[in-house]
């Protein structure tokens, strides 16, 4: 396995609308492994493959809570989601403090439906539909933003997203020069 390299913002690959995929290969798997070990090591709960910089509809989501005991393993329920597609959104919408790991320390309110019905093709290439709502909801509505080119500070006033826009440019150069 390896740990991949995650962009950030203002990189132009996150704008990119990526690709559906045509089937599920050992190479395809390949790519969800290392995507999945990359968003545990972030840490992160939830990772789209364009923020490895490869514009393939397909994404890596765990939102399993974390020990309150440091010393316990967490439990692992990862999801692996290919060309997934919303079929169904609930009206209710609620808000909740988004975070993305391609905007590093920065977070606001986005407000998106609470429940969704996902169709996908699962780590074996099954067919799958899913009803989600919560945290799970939340995730994979973003990540599936990140395969339309959207990040969550698109939500954003101008003013606002170019202010963290710049912050994380200033920090990531910072980075470089140390
Ligand atoms: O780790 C992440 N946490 C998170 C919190 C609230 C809403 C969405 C997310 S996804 C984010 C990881 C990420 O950037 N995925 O694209
Ligand atoms: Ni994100």
């Amino acid at each position: 396995m390896a740990i991949l390299d995650i962009i950030n913002v203002p990189d132009p690959l996150l704008k990119t609308i990526s690709k559906p995929v045509d089937a599920v290969t050992d190479e395809l798997r390949k790519l969800m492994d290392d995507m999945l070990q990359t968003m545990y090591i972030a840490p992160g709960i939830g990772l789209a493959a364009i923020q490895v910089g490869v514009a393939k509809r397909v994404i890596v989501v765990d939102v399993a809570e974390i020990p309150e005991n440091p010393e316990e393993e967490p439990i692992r329920e990862p999801k692996y989601l290919v060309n997934p597609e919303v079929v169904w959104e609930s009206l209710e919408h609620n808000v909740f403090n988004e975070g993305c790991l391609s905007v590093p320390d920065h977070y606001a309110d986005v407000e998106r439906p609470i429940s969704v019905k996902i169709r996908y093709l699962d780590y074996d290439g099954q067919k799958r539909e899913e009803r989600m709502e919560g945290l799970l909801a939340t995730v994979v509505q973003h990540e599936i933003d990140h395969l339309n080119g959207i990040v969550f500070i698109d939500y954003l006033s101008k003013l606002k997203r170019s202010m963290i826009v710049k912050k994380v440019q200033k920090a990531d150069k910072e980075k470089e020069d140390a």
